[in-house]
């Protein structure tokens, strides 16, 4: 059984869902109110310790980060591939991989936080605002996170 952990406005999620799609492989999960802290709750921290969405749990078996999940799956469910099958090819694909990863994803991050987290962190006081990111466990997520929420958005009223 395939069950993912995700969220709506999670583009990491959304990869993991296209692969499903594009598998066409049968699913169930659950959708985590990222606003409300569901990503915090200790039970799902036991399976993704980093507090973000997406996980998969298949048949008992835990993966977390989006892109491994993707990986995971083509090669569990290869029928149809998603990778290319020359090797050069599949560096390529995995070059891309790496940039989300590696630079796209902090930006959409700032963009989600900006956009779809704003309005419901401009409603909360700074204890609220600092108690939301003090739950967040990855330091350097933490740090970039609260600070540049802090410097550009926390004070400003819509
Ligand atoms: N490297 C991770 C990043 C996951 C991630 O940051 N997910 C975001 C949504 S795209 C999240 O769950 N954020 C919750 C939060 O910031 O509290 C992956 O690719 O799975």
């Amino acid at each position: 059984m395939l069950y993912l952990y995700h969220g709506t406005t999670s583009v990491c999620a959304i990869k993991a869902r296209i692969t499903l799609f594009e598998k066409g492989l049968k699913w169930d999960g659950e959708i985590l109110d990222l606003h409300r802290g569901d990503q915090h709750r200790p039970e799902y921290l036991k399976l993704n310790p980093n507090g973000v969405v997406p996980t998969l749990v298949h048949d008992g078996k835990v993966i977390i980060e989006s892109t491994l999940i993707i990986e995971y799956l083509d090669e569990v469910f290869p029928d149809p591939p998603l990778m290319p099958s020359d090797p050069y090819q599949r560096v390529q694909a995995r070059l891309w991989m790496k940039k989300i990863d590696d630079y796209l994803h902090a930006a959409c991050s700032t963009v989600t936080f900006a956009i779809a987290f704003r309005h419901a962190l401009l409603k909360k006081t700074p204890e609220e605002l600092e108690a939301r990111f003090k739950n967040i466990p990855d330091p350097a997520y933490r740090a970039n996170i609260s600070a540049r929420w802090r410097r550009r958005w926390a004070g400003r009223r819509i």
